[in-house]
Order: C-alpha cells, then structure tokens, then sequence
C-alpha cells in the first residue's frame, strides 16, 4: 500500500523534474527502524528506564518514531512495583507506559517473576509462604497493566549457564521447577490478553544452556501450560564471539509453537573504541536482525536502551561498553546503526561497511583450522563438514554443517584420542575413536548444524567425516 501511493507519487514528482530530490527527502522522512520492522511485520523497540525521561534530548529520539516498542529496564520490577509486602507501586511503571502511549510505542511488561531486584522480604519468607506471595505478586502486577502491555517476561533467567535450573531463586528453593508453570498460570489468569514470555541470556545460540531452554519449554507445551513465548536477551560481546547458528536456534523453539522476540540487545566491546572494532559490531547487530527476520514467528527486536549514556554494560563490567547504536553524546554510530538498517532491508544514504556473517567462536583463543571442502551431494546421499570454530589448551569447539538428504546420520574417526564431552543440535555416540551424530528431531532437514565440545591434547588433526 505504502509503496503504491509512493510509486504515484513518485511518477507525478518525476513529471515535473522533482524526481530525484523528493525520493531522498520522503525516504528521508519515513525511514525509520520501526518502520522497516514494521515494514517486515514486526517491531523495533528500545528500553528505556525513569531517570532518562526527564532528558529531553533523548527522549526526542526514544519518541521521534525510530522505535515503535519500549521496554522499562527497571519499573515494573519486584523491588519497585512491592517494595513491601502486599504494599504496591504503580507510578514508576505508569510513567513508561504514559510515554510509550503518547508516542505510539507497545510495551513489553518486564518482568513479573526474577531472582534479582527481588526486596529483601521474598527471600525472607517461609517456604511454605512463597508460593502464595508469587502469585499475589504476579496477579496484581500483571492486573494493573492489563491492557497496557502487549507481553510479559513472566519468568527470567531461570537457567545457570551450564542449563542447570537456579536453585538460588528463592522460588525454585521453595517450589522446585513447579514454580514456572504456577508463575504463567497465575499470570494467564490475570490478564488473558498478554503474550506470556520466558526470557534468558545466552540462550541465543545453540549450545547446552539453550537446550535447556528448549527442554523446559517443550515440557510446559506439553502440560498445557500457558506460554507463548520465549524472549532471547541477546547482551553481545565481540570479543566473546557471535553466538553459534542463532536463526536455526530461534527457528526450533517457534517450532514448538510459541513465538520469539529478541528482547535485550547490545553488543559490547572492551574499549577503547575503533573502527575494527565498530565494524564488528556492526556484524554483530547485522546477523541478529537477520536471524529474527529469517524466522516467521520472531515478533521483533528490542535493544537495552538505544544509547550509550544510558547502558548498564560500563557499571557491570569495568573497562566494557560502547554496545549500543547511539553514542553517549546521543550520535547515531553509522556502522552500527546502517547495518541493522540494512539487515531490515532498508537503504543507507552513504555507502554502510560492509557487512559480512560472524563466524562463531567461544570466549576463549580462537585458532581457526582449515574446514574440509565439499561439493553439493547427489539426490538422496548428503555430505558434513567438520571445521574447528575455536580452541584451547585441552579442549576444542567443533561444528559440522550437513547438507542433502533428511534424516542424515555423521560419523567420523578421530585420530589423535579426542573426546566429546557435549554436543548440541544431535545426539552422540563415541565408542572409543568412533564418533556417531544424528540429528535433533528439529534438526533432521539439512541445511543442519551441530555442534560440540571436545578434549585434546598434541594433535588436534581434522577427521575424515562420512555423512549416510
Ligand atoms: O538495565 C537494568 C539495569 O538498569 C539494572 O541495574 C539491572 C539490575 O540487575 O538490570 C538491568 O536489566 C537486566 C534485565 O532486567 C534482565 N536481563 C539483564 C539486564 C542487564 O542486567
């Protein structure tokens, strides 16, 4: 619709000579990352936290239509919403949502159910107390902003980094993982309306914490527990690598049938600043915006905040920071920000960086190995690839990437004692040297990519892979 009215419009300013100059100016005034998200059927939105809106600056550009979706970092949080038992606060929330209404922005409800920024009486109650108090909590929270907020993040960040549930939330130490199910059917019952959302970090890519994630959800779909959702923080490093096959990870959770939101960008960089360093960044935001829009059921994408001045990366890890999009002084980095421009499929006025797929690799010294080589694979046979992503002293990261026929079956001999000691994305067997891979039941459709952590030591050569 947008683009016929423009064609006409364009054609009658082409008769008279104007061409050229109104395209710019209208493509000027109507590019925004909402409306090439908007554009593609989804959102773009920024967070945004109390203290900020008394800063007009910012608040010109939070409100000025490059995002139609906000976020309270902090407001909606147990520690602000009942500081005291049974003793709620609303402002702080009301005052983001009042902001996000005059300025066309659908609010993310963040978050009912979290083991920080909890006060201090939750993790003083009894255990046989904390139950109740959670679900008053979550229903009168989720009560006062029926209507208000499109989606909640009802539970955060249950999972350690190793997939392991948190046993330091004191609901889990009460409850056990009951607490979930109990958290989303109160929250459902409070307001039916809301897209209902579990919410993590380093779940974004595939690896044993995002398995985790993806057990836990398939488990409440099948108790018909009330979740519609599943929200991929996605706090970036580059120095720590691009999370390893993030779209294939969105895509096998929105095929249990819930949707996906990257819900907390950034992309930080221990500073000093550079141009290197910008430009993969600049990657870095490039290769998430894809992911969502390669995945019909992502709904969109929110970043912590859209400026440096306001980011919490600096006060969490010293000497880290520059992560957002806008710099501290409220400038738009045009490598960051052309590049998620370009990755919605809009166009940049000067020519961006360009921008090419981050490679995954751990946090630790990378020393990339050559991959094997391969060529399309006849009808009904496939091929694997084995490439080494990263590695260091006694252990490695590998990845094989399978093409061909469905329902494929890799096997390979190592040569030098290596030893898988996890991998995701299949199910191995290793019986002494031989290594046995298939497939994940999500991930039985090539194009298809596992990967895995394994022990070496001396040599660490590339095995021959057989695909059957
Ligand atoms: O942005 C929030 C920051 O202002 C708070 O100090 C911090 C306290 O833990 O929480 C930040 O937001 C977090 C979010 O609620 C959950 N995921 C991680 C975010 C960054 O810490």
């Amino acid at each position: 619709m947008r683009r016929t009215l423009f064609a006409g419009a364009a054609a009658l300013l082409a008769a008279a000579g104007t061409f050229t100059f109104v395209l710019t100016r209208a493509e000027a005034a109507t590019q925004t990352l909402q409306s090439l998200a908007a554009a593609n059927g989804r959102y773009f939105g920024s967070a945004t936290d109390n203290p900020e809106l008394t800063d007009t600056a910012y608040t010109a550009i939070l409100g000025g239509g490059e995002f139609g979706q906000t976020t309270p970092g902090n407001s909606m949080k147990w520690d602000t919403t009942e500081p005291t038992r049974n003793a709620f606060s609303f402002t702080k929330g009301d005052a983001v949502v009042t902001f996000a209404q005059a300025h066309n922005m659908k609010v993310r409800g963040h978050t009912l159910l979290w083991h920080n920024q909890l006060p201090g009486w939750v993790s003083q109650l009894p255990a046989t107390e904390v139950q109740a108090a959670m679900e008053n909590h979550i229903t009168a929270v989720a009560t006062h902003f029926r209507g208000k907020v499109f989606a909640w993040d009802v539970v955060n960040e249950p999972f350690n980094d190793d997939g392991t549930f948190r046993s330091t939330s004191p609901f889990y130490a009460a409850m056990g993982t009951d607490y979930i199910a109990a958290a989303f059917r109160t929250a459902r019952a409070a307001d039916p309306d809301a897209k209902l959302y579990i919410n993590d970090y380093n779940t974004d890519g595939l690896g044993a914490k995002a398995d985790a994630m993806y057990n836990l959800v398939k488990t409440l779909k099948s108790q018909g527990v009330p979740i519609d959702g599943v929200g991929f923080q996605a706090h970036l490093a580059i120095q720590y690598g691009f999370p390893s096959q993030m779209q294939q990870n969105l895509q096998r959770f929105a095929d249990l049938g819930v949707d996906v939101a990257i819900t907390e960008l950034d992309v930080r960089m221990v500073l000093p600043r550079d141009s290197t360093k910008d430009a993969t960044q600049a990657t870095y935001y490039s290769n998430v915006v894809k992911a969502c829009v390669a995945v019909t059921r992502c709904v969109g994408i929110t970043i912590w905040d859209y400026t440096d001045k306001y980011s919490w990366v600096p006060s969490t890890f010293s000497g880290q920071g520059a992560a957002l999009p806008w710099d501290e002084n409220l400038q738009q980095k045009p490598t960051a920000y052309n590049a998620i421009v370009t990755a919605l499929g809009g166009t940049v006025s000067s020519p961006s960086p360009s921008v090419s797929s981050a490679s995954p690799s751990p946090s630790r010294s990378v020393s990339p190995s050559p991959s094997a080589s391969s060529s399309p694979p006849p009808a009904g046979s496939c091929t694997a690839t084995y490439k080494i992503v990263g590695s260091w002293p006694g252990g490695f990261q590998g990845e094989v990437n399978v093409t061909g026929k469905t329902g494929w079956t890799v096997t390979w001999t190592f040569a030098n004692g290596q030893t898988i000691s996890q991998l995701w994305g299949g199910t191995v067997t290793q019986s002494g040297a031989s290594v046995t891979v298939k497939p994940a039941s999500w991930n039985a459709t090539p194009p298809a990519t596992f990967g895995f952590l394994a022990s070496w030591n001396g040599t660490n050569a590339i095995p021959a892979v057989s695909c059957s």
